[in-house]
């Protein structure tokens, strides 16, 4: 349970986050807040219908494509730049203050404010992978500093999860298996979501079905991916990322990305 006086995380679901490898808080947010960052949601939405190609527009990065011929949100990247709740929503101490014992540090930077939309039937998947494969990309671009990760990454249900909403998914036990090789594929390569490490075994996963508020915390090694959203509604999630200080050596698109936190 969340501690509502203080927000703070229990000593058991620190190991949970080591050794399961996520933490689940039900209505961490609740429906008036969930309301606003839909409204932020659909002003992205609005600015991306305006734009031709992948493009920085008013601060934040929007990342385009087609599927079936249809014109796709992959994800719009520092989404707060254009959106400042969502800024506002990225320092909240429901987040930042299990980020900080999960880190072990007082400050730290936010590498992520991230949308993520699956609209009906627009085949947007984030195949299997771990985050340590989009934080480190090779030639010094990341240390692990405290030795724990270095990174966690928390997720925001703003439309329902449902099993056919194209919920997460996630593999039980696998930060334990530190960084195994998914292959070097783009978030949405069929192949990609088929990549098989030798650790890896499909049934072993748990599917995250979710209501709006609800809020997931995992790490950097935890294997996860969600697929197709079949069904008639949005699936849309905020996504919000800290590392601990000195460990990202990378800047990362948006205006003001990669801003420093501390939580008192
Ligand atoms: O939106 C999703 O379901 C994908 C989330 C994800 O893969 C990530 O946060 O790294």
């Amino acid at each position: 349970m969340v501690d509502i006086t203080t927000n703070s995380i229990t000593r058991d679901e620190i190991d949970q986050f080591f050794e399961t490898g996520w933490i689940e808080k039900k209505a961490l947010f609740d429906s008036n807040e969930i309301d606003r960052m839909r409204q932020c949601f659909d002003n992205l939405e609005e600015l991306a219908g305006g734009l031709a190609a992948t493009s920085t527009l008013e601060g934040s990065h929007f990342v385009l494509g087609r599927n079936r011929d249809q014109a796709v949100i992959k994800r719009v990247v520092w989404a707060g730049g254009s959106q400042p709740y969502l800024l506002e929503i990225g320092a909240d101490r429901r987040l930042t203050l299990p980020c900080s014992q999960l880190l072990g540090s007082n400050e730290f930077e936010q590498l992520l404010s991230q949308a993520h939309f699956k609209r009906p039937g627009d085949g947007v998947i984030f195949g299997w992978h771990q985050d340590i494969q989009h934080r480190d990309k090779g030639g010094g671009t990341w240390k692990d500093v405290n030795g724990s990760g270095s990174f966690v990454q928390t997720l925001i249900v703003i439309d329902e999860m449902t099993p056919d909403s194209g919920p997460l998914k996630f593999i039980p036990g696998s930060p334990r298996w530190g960084r195994v090789d998914f292959g070097e594929h783009d978030y949405d390569d069929p192949d990609y979501a088929l990549a098989q490490p030798e650790h890896f075994h499909v049934d072993q996963a748990v599917t995250i079905l979710g209501k709006p508020g609800d809020t997931l915390f995992f790490g950097p090694y935890t294997a996860h991916a969600s697929f197709e959203n079949t069904s008639a509604s949005y699936r849309r999630v905020l996504i919000n990322g800290y590392a601990y200080p000195g460990a990202n050596h990378r800047q990362y698109p948006g205006e003001g990305s990669c801003r420093k936190l501390t939580v008192t």
